[in-house]
């Protein structure tokens, strides 16, 4: 298997911390996303979107998003299980990862704030933009969580909504939100992940292509 993706890149943090918990020998390749290498013909031929992660399988298999990776990885690599529980706990758990996955994340994704400063808007007015989608979306994500977290997001065991959490709380950091103080609920699921080592070896700092 080979991962495609980036340091820096939250989508790619959630692949990572998968194979990471489940101990998948993988290798990788990375891509500056700041340089557009991720829209280079010769992976473009690979991913159409020009978005990283994509994971190669071999034999021709490539699979493109993060949340369909994990879960990949999860049928195929059962422990620890991702999705645990019964049907509402696999849709809730599902519910909180796509919070993220499909409502924050998205929208201060490098390419849309870059699309953001070609319509004019300037370089404070950008890093608002991002700031607000990660403030309000964490705050809903908080209070979705009211009712089911324990030590973690859902309950006292980690799940694909942990492997969105931490990612998106990364870039919380880049983009100055101080979610410590107006979500320690977060913070501390945040530090009680980065006690397990799958965690902490897939921070983006710690990454082979950080320099
Ligand atoms: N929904 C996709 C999102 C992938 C994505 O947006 N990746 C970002 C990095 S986190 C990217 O490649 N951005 C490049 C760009 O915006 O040009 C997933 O979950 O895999």
């Amino acid at each position: 298997m080979k991962l495609h993706g980036f340091h820096r890149s939250t989508a790619s943090y959630r692949v990572r911390i998968a194979l990471a918990l489940k101990g998948v020998a993988h290798d990788e390749a990375w891509y500056v996303l700041r340089n557009g290498e991720q829209r280079a013909p010769d992976y473009l031929a690979l991913n159409p979107q020009g978005l990283v992660p994509a994971l190669e399988l071999g034999e021709g298999h490539l699979l493109t998003q993060s949340l369909a990776i994990c879960e990949y990885l999860d049928e195929l690599w059962p422990e620890p299980p991702l999705l645990p529980g019964d049907a509402f706990a696999k849709a809730r758990i599902r519910a909180l990862a796509q919070v993220i996955a499909c409502d924050i994340h998205p929208v201060q994704n490098l390419k849309i704030l870059a699309r953001l400063k070609g319509f004019g808007v300037d370089d404070a007015g950008v890093e608002r933009w991002a700031q607000i989608t990660i403030e309000e979306g964490l705050a809903a994500y908080d209070t979705l969580i009211a009712s089911c977290a324990g030590r973690f997001s859902a309950g006292d065991t980690v799940t694909l909504a942990d492997l969105c959490l931490v990612p998106q709380l990364a870039n919380a950091r880049r983009f100055g939100v101080d979610y410590a103080t107006r979500l320690p609920r977060l913070a501390a699921i945040e530090a009680a992940c980065f006690e397990i080592e799958a965690f902490a070896s897939s921070r983006p700092e710690v990454q082979p292509d950080a320099g």
